[in-house]
């Protein structure tokens, strides 16, 4: 069937190269770091879609994934001044906030009834702020809410968190994970190229401490999703480097569930003046993600960042996740200029989509389990 396709490829002057890429990945062979750099340099968005797709059915046949979700964001006040991030207020500045813990459970409970299955938390470095706080806040949701999965806290939270409470990192995720921690969200990973970083968040947790602290939550058995923020800056190298940091350290342990590219939001922020990617652009970054990331389970586009059009777009770029309902609970990406700007989904709406595009919808627990699965026509 491939060969048919690709001669079709062939006849329309496509590369030798390139067609020994597609020989590769449809024989299962892992492409190098120079063929990805020339996947993005070189591969048109059908080409693309026919290998992506290829490998997103191959380790997820035909389902596509939507939860029912929720987030909390505690804080918006953050010792970091990452030049992208249009959420960060210093305490005391107009537009910041700081729930405590009570008025946080109490927004958890507040959605009891609705059928939510995760909670998903993330904020800003609160200075005043430590793990035994989190911990505790983990606790009082699940006092009210046992059967809710926890999804929380960036690696760079984390990090910052252990250090103010004085225990290593290790210990910190013990008590997290006693507390009812099952997961992490993938964020602050951004770009790893170390002369990047120091550009866009210099004070940031770095590169190798990012991965490190993933690797710790992988042999304590918290799961954990991963990023890369991209359309500023970077370069296709840069993106193959970062890429190519989660695939070793996923051979390692394992532990990424999903991968979620970050489309860089312009409004303001420190780098407003720099156009925002292309749809074409996002659609070509996905599929280069997919035949690239051959060992992370699932690719995940957050559709509250890309809008709901270009999500449903992008299952032909070998997504398979599509993320949650989310119910207006989340600011990150509305105040960076979303045009979701209440981010708001049903499971109908996620079904829909999914539907729509050929595909099976799929609703799952924050750890990939079957919830339920609609019936293939
Ligand atoms: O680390 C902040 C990014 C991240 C901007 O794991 C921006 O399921 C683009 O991690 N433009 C936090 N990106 C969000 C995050 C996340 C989101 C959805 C799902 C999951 C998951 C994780 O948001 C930050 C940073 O990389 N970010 N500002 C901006 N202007
Ligand atoms: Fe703080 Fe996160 Fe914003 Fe960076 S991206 S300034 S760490 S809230």
């Amino acid at each position: 069937m491939f060969s048919t396709l690709f001669s079709l490829f062939e006849q329309s002057g496509i590369s030798t190269e390139m067609i020994r890429m597609a020989e590769k990945v449809t024989s299962g062979e892992r492409i190098s770091i120079e063929e990805g750099i020339l996947l993005y340099r070189e591969g048109s968005l059908p080409y693309l879609a026919v290998l992506a797709e290829h490998v997103r059915h191959k380790i997820n046949g035909k389902q596509v994934f939507f939860n029912r979700n929720i987030h909390l964001e505690p804080t918006n006040i953050c010792i970091n001044h990452c030049a992208f991030c249009s959420y960060r207020r210093k305490k005391g500045e107009e537009g910041c906030w700081e729930f405590g813990i009570d008025e946080l459970v109490k927004m958890a409970a507040d959605r009891q009834l609705s059928g939510i299955t995760e909670i998903h938390i993330v904020g800003g470095v609160h200075p005043d702020r430590d793990v035994h706080f989190y911990a505790d806040l983990l606790t009082g949701i699940k006092k009210i809410l046992p059967h809710v999965q926890i999804k929380a806290f960036t690696a760079v939270e984390i990090d910052a968190m252990c250090r103010f409470a004085s225990v290593t990192i290790k210990e910190g995720l013990g008590l997290l994970k006693n507390a009812g921690l099952v997961s992490m969200p993938g964020g602050g990973a951004e770009i790893f190229d170390e002369e990047l970083r120091a550009k866009i968040c210099p004070d940031k947790t770095g590169s190798a401490a990012w991965l490190d602290i993933h690797r710790t939550a992988h042999q304590l058995g918290i799961a954990t999703n991963s990023t890369m923020l991209y359309g500023l800056l970077e370069d296709y190298t840069h993106r193959i480097d970062h890429l190519n940091r989660l695939r070793t350290l996923q051979d390692e342990t394992g532990g990424f569930n999903a991968f979620i590219p970050l489309k860089f939001k312009h409004y303001n922020n420190r780098f407003s003046h720099i156009e925002e990617s292309t749809t074409v652009e996002d659609l070509k970054n996905y599929a280069v993600s997919r035949i690239f990331l051959d060992n992370i389970p699932h690719l995940k586009a957050y559709w509250p960042m890309i809008g709901k059009q270009v999500a449903q777009l992008s299952l032909a770029f070998g997504v398979d996740d599509l993320d949650g309902t989310i119910d207006d609970t989340t600011r990150i990406y509305s105040m960076a200029g979303s045009e979701e700007q209440s981010p708001t989904a049903s499971t109908e709406q996620l079904a829909e989509m999914i539907h729509g595009a050929g595909l099976v919808p799929v609703e799952r627990d924050t750890l990939y389990n079957v919830i339920r699965r609609a019936e293939v026509n």
